[in-house]
């Protein structure tokens, strides 16, 4: 069973956030496939415009896939979805703790579950930092075209200092600017378009993986 805080995002891990509107030719379980194949560690169901019968179908489809092979599996917005299709967890946004308070997030899935929190800001992050969720993302980092703005990498260290608990950075992640993130001492990092709209969906998830191990042994 899931630890609260671990082990689920140990250092290193790769995430991808699967939404088919910024997939490729395959099929989003195809695209999971080749992830997990490559090495992804947690995948995450965020689909805006699916029916609610659809999302359970698909929900039920990756939370499987994600069993047998040992992946993490997140349910976005909807803790209700995540329990229904047995994921690992749910993923909320700033304006899902309006409508869910984390407590009622946390009786809906159980303690053992995983909670993670999008924050925005160093102000956002600094709050939710002392709510009980079990990992927090930040960003968006880079240009993204699922953003209208991004943060940049000035209050990455800050994060970093001060955490207490796993923080996956994201937003406009790409082969060319990993580098910036690695060298500020970033371990976590999601992604969508530049895993799923990869030609070689297998080979970009390695190389993700491969980078972040190898910044463990540098110690960088
Ligand atoms: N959330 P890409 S940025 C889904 O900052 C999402 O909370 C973000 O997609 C946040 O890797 C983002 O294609 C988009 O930029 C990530």
């Amino acid at each position: 069973m899931l630890q609260k805080y671990k082990p689920f995002m140990t250092d290193n891990s790769l995430y991808l956030v699967l939404s088919e509107e910024y997939g490729g030719a395959l099929p989003l379980l195809r695209i999971a496939e080749q992830a997990i194949a490559g090495g992804v560690d947690i995948l995450q169901m965020r689909e805006k415009y699916k029916s609610h019968e659809e999302l359970i179908n698909l929900g039920k489809r990756l939370a499987s896939l994600c069993k047998k092979n040992g992946v993490t599996f997140i349910v976005n917005d909807d803790p209700l979805l995540a329990k229904t299709v047995e994921a690992d967890g749910v993923h909320l946004g700033q304006e899902d703790i309006r409508q869910y308070p984390i407590n009622l997030v946390r009786q809906i899935i159980g303690k053992d579950k995983i909670i993670g929190l999008s924050t925005h800001s160093l102000e956002q992050f600094r709050l939710a930092n002392q709510m009980d969720v079990d990992y927090l993302a930040f960003g968006p980092i880079f240009s993204t075209k699922t953003k209208n703005y991004h943060i940049g990498t000035g209050d990455v260290s800050k994060v970093l200092q001060t955490a207490l608990k796993p923080v996956v950075f994201i937003g406009g992640i790409n082969t060319d600017n990993l580098d910036v993130l690695l060298a500020a001492g970033v371990s976590n990092i999601a992604l969508i378009r530049d895993i799923m709209q990869a030609e070689d969906i297998i080979a970009r998830t390695k190389w993700y993986k491969s980078r972040l191990m190898m910044n463990k042994k540098t110690g960088r």
